[in-house]
């Protein structure tokens, strides 16, 4: 306790909640920071410290402990200090009287820590009696029900050392079965794991995945486990999760959030401080450029704050605003400039100590912010300061000869404790799982930028770090460029032109986008085929067109907020009802805030024919060919209502509109709406309905077999009866997507592809000059904005785009929906003998249980995500 000079003692002090489980009165902070005085080459005090450690430390306290916290800092304390200690007794100088008594104070630990394993499922309760262990009523504890991911994923590093340093294999395998039970359970088709999850059953009781607070160090362990242990198995483990993660996660330089079944949907629009490890672990996996951006940009949040908040906004907002000395940005600058030698992360290093002196600095040690924004302390100096935060500071600026062993024979656990390699090829008597059949092919594409050895990454360019942050510098700005006197007035009558006004803006007018670069804005295709524009005045031509760039995107937050205002509409159909198809197929598609509405007039049946351009953003060329029909139109390049115009004026009698995402499909994403263009749209009168891409093809694959094909518009699936005016058949639900179905099924090749086509497909399009990654960087939701706050980069959805997929999302009309459907269901298994064979692309009735099971998740999902936002 830094403020008032004393230790904190567990019970002595009023409790912190969960935060005091890392104290078990057994002298944290000493154990947690004796292998970084050997680092510091501190090794007369190391010696002492051991003495201290052995003569005052007692394990058998009546207190209630996290398993986690206490097998990374105090086991892996003692470990780390067993691992220095017999290094020193073996140079001949120091501890000579050593005997492995840290080792056997660890094994008294790892013994303690056992009964937490009991459970059918191997993940250990997530804290344990020291003296009483689990269950007992005097153990007051082993009543949890659920645990976190890195809680139970982050021991094997910590186990597998204290099993081949004794021999007894029992750690080993207790953390081995835990990671097996957490693989088997991650989500199939993602490849993600969530938040928590519960002991007992396996469910995962938090949904949400990312790489920060309670899953960080799963994923880091997995991948130091292959290199400690050299078990094939945990690299392809990690490999798996490190695809799915720069999948649907890493949005360069940010990684946000998802949610496990659905995880092209964010489940926040911040990101917590425990994420700065990643780009460490990026480095040992060898990919360094996503370490680079994502680390420029935490840097950029700490040259804002001093320090890095808890959490911080896609916008760099303080989120939440304590921030207790942690080590991982440290962590990150250390692996950062050993792989790139790049003398700009050791300016990184001196920055982060400058402030550490100049706000963090108290007479009895550093103490944690409580608030960045103030500077105001808290009496608290976490044991990690010491045993990370310390260590990779000291080690950045350290010579190899400023350092008594060769740190490279040892590899860094969560709490940077060390572990020698060695331990790769001793006492390994455990069964390794042979698990190799299980994993998937990976797409190498996502490894592209990756290389074990970073010399042979970039040999002659030293420049390449920079090259990749250059282009992020200003992704944090610091200054707004508020009080510009006003001289538009006379820049009007020097003859230049009146401002862009948002509702006036198309986005494939090229002068509107010259005068949006002017203005410093750029436009950003989202992976989820959103487009958001970020203002960055700092780029702006001059100080009056950053001021308009302002007000420009106030005003499109203004009009994106009306939108979204507006009423949420209901999912349409689009049915096939042309021979073969007879009203089977019903494709799930999205509607419009414009046109025809389908839910108060009779549904629209026509043919279909594509329009020429098919992006249907001019004039059509094939007037004759779509006049009285259905036309078909692609998305993107200009608003829907402008495409509605151009079909209506060539006579086409509706529209559909089908994503360009290829591989997106109603199954995975929320309901998307198509929003006008926030003006006037009274004058288109036919109805325009949205399809994903999936869907989408199951139409355009139609036509080409069958050229005519005929289709109804309507609200909801109209019965086989009603179409044919004559017997009643049901129709199918198209599930273009199977695999979601059943998580337990792995995800197939289609399902990767269709994602990773997202991605590229996000990535080239290319309205105005992306010239920039920092323009792509900026992924933030509407809602997090207020032009008030925004400073001079601010982010929104345009108006022709589906705005937050969160607010669109539909949930208001579950109850007619499954009534609906269940009445098709079950009317379809009466007749299905009657289903024509003609009809074969991935066709699938999505029992009504998994539909319902579907919904409840989603609504579960986005309750979690409003009780974290609250
Ligand atoms: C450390 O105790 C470990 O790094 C852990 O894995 C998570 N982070 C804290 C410090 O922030």
């Amino acid at each position: 306790m830094p403020l008032t000079c004393r230790g904190r003692v567990r019970g002595q002090e009023p409790s912190r909640g969960d935060v005091d489980d890392a104290l078990g009165k057994f002298s944290l902070t000493l154990i947690d920071s004796l292998d970084t005085l050997v680092v510091l080459n501190k090794t007369k005090e190391f010696e002492d410290a051991v003495r201290k450690v052995l003569r005052d430390v007692n394990l058998d306290n009546d207190v209630v402990v996290s398993v986690f916290e206490t097998n990374i800092r105090v086991l892996g304390g003692l470990l780390g200090g067993h691992s220095l200690a017999i290094m020193l007794k073996e140079k001949g100088e120091y501890m000579q009287w050593y005997n492995d008594e840290l080792l056997q104070m660890a094994k008294q630990l790892g013994y303690k820590l056992l009964p937490a394993f009991n459970t059918t499922s191997g993940l250990p309760y997530p804290r344990i009696n020291l003296k009483f262990g689990i269950r007992k009523p005097e153990a007051r504890t082993g009543t949890e029900t659920d645990t976190c991911t890195a809680c139970a994923g982050t021991l094997i590093l910590e186990f597998a050392a204290l099993s081949r340093f004794t021999g007894a294999t029992i750690f080993e395998e207790y953390a081995r079965k835990a990671l097996d039970f957490l693989w088997e359970k991650r989500q199939r088709s993602s490849n993600l794991v969530g938040v928590t999850i519960n002991i007992h059953t396996g469910d995962w009781v938090r949904k949400d995945s990312g790489v920060g607070a309670g899953i960080d160090s799963y994923y880091e362990y997995l991948l130091k486990a292959y290199v400690l242990l050299g078990d094939d198995s945990f690299l392809e483990r990690f490999n798996t999760h490190y695809d799915a993660i720069m999948r649907y996660i890493s949005q360069p330089p940010l990684l946000l959030d998802v949610h496990i079944h659905k995880p092209m949907l964010n489940a926040r629009t911040w990101m917590d401080a425990l994420l700065a490890f990643f780009p460490g672990l990026q480095v040992l996996k060898g990919d360094i450029r996503p370490a680079i951006e994502t680390h420029e940009m935490l840097y950029q949040v700490i040259k804002k704050h001093n320090f890095l908040p808890e959490a911080f906004t896609t916008d760099f907002r303080v989120h939440w605003a304590q921030h207790p000395l942690r080590p991982e940005f440290a962590e990150s600058t250390y692996f950062l400039y050993k792989a790139t030698g790049d003398p700009y992360y050791l300016e990184v290093g001196k920055t982060l100590i400058e402030n550490l002196n100049k706000y963090a600095r108290v007479p009895c040690g550093f103490a944690a912010m409580k608030d960045v924004r103030t500077g105001s302390h808290e009496d608290r100096m976490d044991s990690f300061f010491l045993a990370e935060m310390f260590k990779y500071l000291y080690l950045l600026f350290a010579d190899k000869e400023d350092i008594i062993f060769d740190i490279e024979d040892y590899i860094f656990t969560t709490e940077a404790h060390l572990l020698p390699l060695w331990l790769s090829t001793t006492n390994q008597s455990i069964s390794k799982k042979n698990t190799t059949s299980e994993y998937t092919e990976l797409d190498d594409s996502n490894f592209d930028w990756t290389c074990p050895n970073t010399q042979i990454l970039f040999p002659n360019d030293p420049l390449y770090a920079q090259s990749i942050r250059e282009p992020l510098k200003n992704v944090v700005d610091k200054s707004c460029p508020r009080g510009i006197i006003r001289v538009r007035e006379e820049s009007f009558r020097s003859g230049a032109k009146p401002p862009l006004r948002a509702r006036d803006f198309m986005a494939t007018n090229p002068e509107h986008l010259e005068i949006l670069k002017k203005m410093g804005v750029s436009l950003i295709h989202l992976k989820d085929g959103r487009v958001q524009l970020v203002q960055h005045a700092i780029q702006a031509a001059s100080s009056i067109d950053a001021e308009d760039g302002l007000r420009f995107m106030q005003e499109m937050i203004e009009l994106s907020s009306q939108q979204q205002k507006e009423q949420q509409l209901p999912p349409r159909a689009v049915q096939i009802v042309s021979h073969p198809f007879f009203g089977r197929v019903v494709l799930t598609a999205g509607p419009a805030q414009f046109g025809l509405d389908l839910s108060k007039h009779k549904e629209t049946r026509g043919f279909v024919a594509s329009s020429k351009p098919y992006n249907g953003c001019s004039e059509l060329t094939n007037p004759e060919a779509v006049m009285g029909k259905i036309a078909l139109i692609q998305r993107g390049q200009c608003m829907f209502a402008e495409k509605a115009r151009n079909i209506q004026n060539a006579g086409a009698i509706g529209g559909i509109v089908i994503d360009d995402n290829e591989g997106s499909s109603s199954d995975t994403a929320p309901l998307f709406q198509m929003a006008g263009d926030g003006k006037d749209t009274d004058d288109i009168k036919i109805p325009m309905l949205f399809l994903f891409s999936k869907e989408g093809s199951i139409i355009l694959d139609a036509i080409r077999e069958y050229e005519e094909v005929e289709v109804l518009l309507s609200d909801k699936a109209k019965d086989r009866a009603a179409i044919l005016k004559g017997k009643m058949i049901p129709s199918y639900i198209i599930n273009s997507n199977p695999e979601m179905e059943n998580e337990e099924q792995p995800s197939s090749e289609n399902d990767s592809q269709s994602a990773e086509q997202i991605t590229s497909s996000s990535q080239e399009v290319d309205l105005v000059d992306q010239g920039s990654p920092e323009e792509s960087s900026l992924n933030s939701q509407p809602e997090s904005l207020s032009p008030a706050d925004t400073d001079n980069a601010a982010s929104v959805s345009p108006s022709e785009q589906i705005s937050n997929p969160m607010e669109n999302h539909e949930t208001t009309s579950l109850d007619g929906e499954c009534t609906d459907l269940d009445n098709q269901l079950q009317e379809q298994s009466e007749t299905e003998e009657d289903s024509n064979p003609n009809v074969s692309w991935g066709k699938k009735v999505q029992p009504i249980d998994s539909i319902l099971a579907d919904w409840n998740e989603d609504i579960e999902a986005f309750e979690m995500m409003e009780k974290d936002e609250l």
